[in-house]
């Protein structure tokens, strides 16, 4: 492995829903999520995150695990249910506590902590007006972030705003197969628009009780064109301008790009100056490439996503494609010139189905594969110039994989779910002695 500069952020992510449980805890209210997964069909194994992972009582074990993988950082995400159980109104204090023991638990152990505000976890108060879909959501999550900054902002390392906006609004609001399960297709563009208003607002939050940078966590996917007719290029744009452009270029003052549903009509004066408040990191999550495709005539949508063949795939059957990262980083940098800031990848990870072997060990071959690969793309694509500064794995643990349940395996530690028990994987063995070196 080359080597990477001193004081490069090697980290690990988890998010809140995932692996909290306890949702009954600290006077927390409930969240889309809480809601989606008890409807029938949501959820592929009928699984709840009620109990996911336990770390709301075990987050002591969880730190001591993260101290002896000897990252410099671990990116969690604050519950905004816990915070604000109705999604307004003062802090609960007792949801700020778990996140301030937390928080000292992981200085500590020399560990920087670096928090998600919005991880997919809408407090279902808010929903019922209307969600994502109401502009006055991105002032309650200026709020929100206003009253956890003031609590947390002399210890958080990095503040992240949202997470995936464009996975939350696609899945969740586009095609409904994740919360809160609308199936607005393109009219679903306000939930992009409120969204990045939120941030833009939280951003003006953070900096008045915080001096930590302050960082948006974005999902990116190169996109490759299949079939070579005008149709299959028309289409390829219109989902990278979606998929890759839709909210980077607002964020970097460029405004909105052609990109299917953008409604000029949603936007109001002033707003995309909001948006485009300077941030200090951008968040690259990145997991596969796209293929992409003219639509059969008469598809509701301008694009077709198809598979792509000639790659190794993980247990999700997505590609395997170190390459993509590098030349997605390789793509920022080359498209947003001077108004790119510095980039943290804060997420990259694989599932596979791991299981512990007789002797009780987990030998993970495919995912140190996986990562080995991908730490080496973001090498390459710092050698040419990109100014990336950390890299975090997708996931800490095993975890509750959204509309997946437990069928999804993304962790370097493997949770038992009846007893609890971790395990760390040979990925986190190899992962340890690629940070210490
Ligand atoms: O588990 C998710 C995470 O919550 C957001 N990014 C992608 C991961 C894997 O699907």
């Amino acid at each position: 492995m080359p080597a990477f500069p001193a004081g490069f952020r090697w980290g690990v992510s988890t998010s809140a829903y995932q692996i909290e449980g306890a949702t009954a805890a600290d006077g927390r209210g409930p969240s889309i999520w809480d809601t989606f997964a008890q409807e029938a069909g949501r959820i592929v194994d009928g699984s709840t995150a009620d109990e996911a992972c336990d770390h709301r009582h075990r987050y002591a074990e969880d730190t001591a695990l993260l101290a002896g993988l000897g990252v410099s950082a671990y990116r969690f995400s604050v519950a905004w249910p816990r915070i604000q159980p109705t999604g307004a109104g003062p802090a609960n204090a007792a949801g700020l506590d778990f996140y301030d023991r937390l928080v000292d638990g992981l200085l500590a152990a020399g560990v920087d902590p670096v928090a998600t505000l919005f991880h997919w976890d809408l407090p279902q108060a808010l929903e019922d007006a209307g969600g994502w879909l109401n502009r006055d959501t991105a002032a309650r999550f200026a709020e929100y972030a206003d009253l956890t900054a003031a609590r947390l902002g002399d210890r958080v390392k990095l503040w992240i705003t949202l997470n995936e906006p464009f996975i939350h609004m696609s899945l969740g609001h586009g095609i409904g197969t994740h919360a809160p399960g609308r199936m607005l297709l393109f009219d679903a563009f306000p939930v992009a628009h409120h969204q990045l208003l939120g941030h833009g607002l939280a951003v003006a939050a953070l900096r008045a009780s915080s001096t930590s940078p302050v960082a948006i966590a974005n999902n990116y996917s190169p996109v490759r064109q299949v079939g070579d007719t005008d149709a299959d290029r028309a289409a390829t744009e219109a989902y990278d301008a979606l998929h890759n452009r839709l909210f980077t270029d607002p964020l970097l003052g460029l405004g909105y790009p052609d990109a299917p549903g953008v409604d000029p009509a949603v936007v109001r004066d002033g707003d995309l100056a909001v948006i485009a408040a300077p941030i200090d990191v951008l968040g690259v999550n990145y997991y596969n490439p796209t293929g992409i495709r003219a639509p059969e005539e008469g598809s509701p949508l301008p694009f077709e996503i198809v598979p792509l063949d000639g790659y190794a795939r993980t247990a999700f059957d997505w590609p395997v494609a170190p390459d993509g990262l590098r030349e997605l980083l390789l793509h920022l940098h080359r498209r947003y010139g001077d108004a790119l800031p510095e980039i943290q990848v804060t997420e990259s990870g694989c599932a596979y189905d791991d299981a512990p072997d007789a002797q009780g060990r987990v030998d993970d071959p495919e995912r140190i594969a996986y990562l080995d690969g991908h730490v080496r793309a973001v090498r390459e694509a710092m050698a040419e110039g990109v100014p990336v500064t950390g890299y975090f794995v997708w996931s800490l643990l095993d975890n509750w994989e959204w509309a997946e349940g437990f069928t999804k395996r993304f962790g370097l530690v493997h949770v038992d779910y009846a007893t609890q028990r971790r395990t760390p994987k040979s990925s986190y063995a190899w992962f340890r002695d690629l940070t210490r070196r």
